[in-house]
Parts: C-alpha cells; sequence; structure tokens
C-alpha cells in the first residue's frame, strides 16, 4: 500500500504548513535540480538569484546577498559560522537570549565557539541588559530572535544591535518564522530598523514554501566571502552554502510563493492568523486556562498533562513550550473552524465550559 503524508486538518503543533499551490507546482517542475552546481543548472541558479532579491524586499535590504538554505537551522550555523571566521578572539563567544532556538547550541557544538545564553525578560524576551552583562571583548556575534519558537515574541531588536555596534560584534536576526508576518505587525525587526548583518528567514516556514526552502540574507556580500571555499571541478570556484547538493525545489517554490504573496498574500494571511490566534487566547481564557497573550500569531496556554494526552488521542497535533504548555501555532491552515472543534474537544476533556455558561448554571 502506498504510504500518504498526514493531513493538516488536526495540525496546529507545526511551523511549516501545506505549501501555496503555485510553490507546490514550481517544486515539483524543478525537483531534478542541484542550485549547488549553477554551472549545469543555470535556470535554478538564476531562480535562486531572484528568492534573494525577494527576501531583501521582505526584510527592507535594498541589495541583498545570500541564498536559499536547508532550513532555519542551516541559516543559523552558518551566521554563527561568519561571524567566528571574522572575530579575532581566541575564544569567540556567541550571545543568544533564552529565547533562541536549540540550532545555536548544534552551531556552537560544531563551531567550538562557547555560547552564553542571555535571560529574557517577564515577557519572555531577550533582556537588553542580561545581553549587556553577557557580551565582552571575545564576543564574536550577538543575536535577536524575531518571533520566537515557543511564544512567538520579538526581541528588542534596536537595542540588541546597538549593544553589538558598541561591542565590535556582528548582529543576526533569527527570523525564521517571524519573517513573513513581521513585515505586517509594526515592531522594529530589518535591515532598515537596527544594524543587523545576517538575519534567517525560512520561506518554508510563514512564507508558504516547500520544505526544503530556509534563507540566510547578508548586508554586505563580503560576509559570504567568509564562508566560501574553492570547488575547483565546478565551473563555478567557489560555494558558500554548508551543503553541496541542495533542492532546487526549494528554490523554486520558494520564489513562486513569494512571487504569488509578496505582499499582499502575505498580509491577508497575517490578518487570519492573528485574528484566529486572539481568538483562541479568548476562548481558553473563557475556559479558565492561563494564556500566554499572543505576540505574534502562537498561543501558549497552561494545560495539564492529561488534558494534552488526550486531546493527542484524539488525532490533534499538539506540542509543548519548555515549561510545558500547551503551544498553538496559528499557521496558514489552520482554520477558525478548525480551532473551534479544538476548543470543543478540550471542553469535553477537561469538563471545563466558557464562562458565560458556566454562569447560566
Ligand atoms: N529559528 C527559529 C526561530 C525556529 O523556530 C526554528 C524552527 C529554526 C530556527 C530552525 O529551523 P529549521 O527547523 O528549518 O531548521 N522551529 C521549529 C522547531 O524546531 C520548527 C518546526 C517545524 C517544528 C515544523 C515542528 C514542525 O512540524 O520546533
Amino acid at each position: 500500500m502506498q504510504a500518504e503524508p498526514q493531513a493538516f486538518d488536526r495540525v496546529l503543533s507545526s511551523m511549516c504548513t501545506k505549501p501555496h499551490p503555485a510553490a507546490r507546482e514550481a517544486a515539483e517542475r524543478f525537483l531534478a535540480t542541484n542550485p549547488g552546481d549553477p554551472g549545469t543548472y543555470p535556470a535554478v541558479a538564476e531562480l535562486e538569484a531572484r528568492a534573494v532579491s525577494l527576501l531583501g524586499e521582505v526584510t527592507a535590504l535594498p541589495d541583498p546577498s545570500g541564498y536559499v538554505a536547508s532550513g532555519g537551522t542551516e541559516a543559523n550555523i552558518q551566521a554563527v559560522r561568519i561571524a567566528r571566521e571574522r572575530s579575532d578572539a581566541r575564544r569567540p563567544n556567541v550571545v543568544v537570549p533564552g529565547s533562541g532556538h536549540f540550532s545555536f547550541r548544534k552551531a556552537a557544538d560544531l563551531l567550538g565557539v562557547e555560547l552564553r545564553i542571555a535571560p529574557t525578560d517577564d515577557d519572555r524576551r531577550a533582556d537588553a541588559e542580561a545581553v549587556c552583562q553577557c557580551v565582552d571583548d571575545e564576543t564574536a556575534l550577538v543575536v535577536g530572535v524575531a518571533g520566537s519558537t515557543e511564544y512567538g515574541r520579538v526581541d528588542p531588536i534596536p537595542a540588541l544591535g546597538e549593544i553589538a555596534r558598541d561591542t565590535d560584534a556582528l548582529f543576526h536576526v533569527d527570523a525564521a518564522w517571524g519573517g513573513f508576518v513581521l513585515p505586517f505587525a509594526d515592531r522594529p525587526w530589518n535591515f532598515a530598523d537596527a544594524p543587523v548583518d545576517t538575519m534567517t528567514i525560512d520561506p518554508h516556514k510563514m512564507g508558504q514554501a516547500a520544505v526544503p526552502a530556509g534563507g540566510l540574507l547578508v548586508r554586505d556580500e563580503r560576509l559570504l566571502d567568509e564562508l566560501a571555499v574553492d570547488t575547483p571541478y565546478l565551473e563555478t570556484t567557489a560555494q558558500a552554502t554548508l551543503t553541496g547538493t541542495r533542492s532546487g525545489a526549494g528554490v523554486a517554490s520558494a520564489v513562486a510563493a513569494m512571487e504569488a504573496l509578496w505582499p499582499a498574500g502575505y498580509a491577508a494571511q497575517y490578518e487570519r492568523s492573528r485574528a484566529n490566534a486572539a481568538w483562541l487566547a479568548g476562548a481558553l481564557a473563557d475556559l479558565s486556562f492561563d494564556v500566554v497573550e499572543p505576540t505574534l500569531p502562537i498561543v501558549a496556554a497552561d494545560v495539564s498533562s492529561g488534558a494534552f494526552e488526550a486531546l493527542r488521542n484524539e488525532g490533534w497535533r499538539l506540542s509543548r513550550t519548555g515549561a510545558g504548555e500547551l503551544r498553538v501555532v496559528c499557521m496558514p491552515h489552520v482554520s477558525r473552524a478548525m480551532l473551534e472543534s479544538f476548543v470543543d474537544d478540550l471542553a469535553a476533556i477537561t469538563g471545563r465550559a466558557s464562562a458565560p455558561l458556566a454562569n447560566d448554571h
């Protein structure tokens, strides 16, 4: 029997989503191409330049350089690698807020840099004061998160950029998930808002491209030179990517998604996701759960592990924060009807009724 992928109708935990139809079609068309060898596959190499240019528009970077990576993990590793190459410290360190993704731990392990985790504030964002305390002469990179994995929080990007500047460190913004909603969310986060040197922004998350399509952008193309190795037997002379053979499907689908959706489609999706997150937060609060108010469309709430397991048994795909809260990511495939059905199941499982109903008794 042929295996089938899961349906998306009960997936509340994922940061990936159904690709836009044009992105799916482009991915299929470019399945057998390798942008890692532009001499042999020139059409997909041209598409990659187009992808970087579109990512530049999304992030307010007029003359962007970068590439389509396998995902946010690779982009973050490469940002740390650039900073390590730039640094002349004996043992360079990288300062990441507690809200940072675990890919920075992989980067530190691989690259032999010290990882310094700065505590977050009461609202789960990087605390600029705490970051200040962590940096020193050997700091190669300061990281800010624009849309954190667990709570969708946006760090104070301009303040962190200033700290990096004052320390002579590079400044990296991880907008892997947040990059396609932040243009509409009225918070400083991009290359125009702060002295950002490098950024992660993944088309395969909120960008609605097929996996794998991550993004690494650099403000100054010379930063990419820090990654380049010679490629003697290819028609091109150097390669800056971490992987060799790469997915042309990811590149083509990233371009197709951005051409279809930037900016109006992403703006409309942001509005839908935001409204859904606000509705869910309200519905959970009505059921008397402690809710972490959403900034970007991720909702966390204190739901017992028994109820969590029962919901999973009902087929809901859920995940938890490090602190154990239930976490729902309002991705494009997450509809209001889905959330209503989810809240009904949660109410039934926990025997709770929403406040107005409870008052009726
Ligand atoms: N930076 C941030 C802020 C992220 O949220 C993530 C992934 C990454 C970097 C790493 O990106 P890649 O996974 O593309 O390498 N955050 C989610 C996580 O690790 C990714 C995810 C995606 C989780 C799909 C579940 C899922 O079904 O939890």
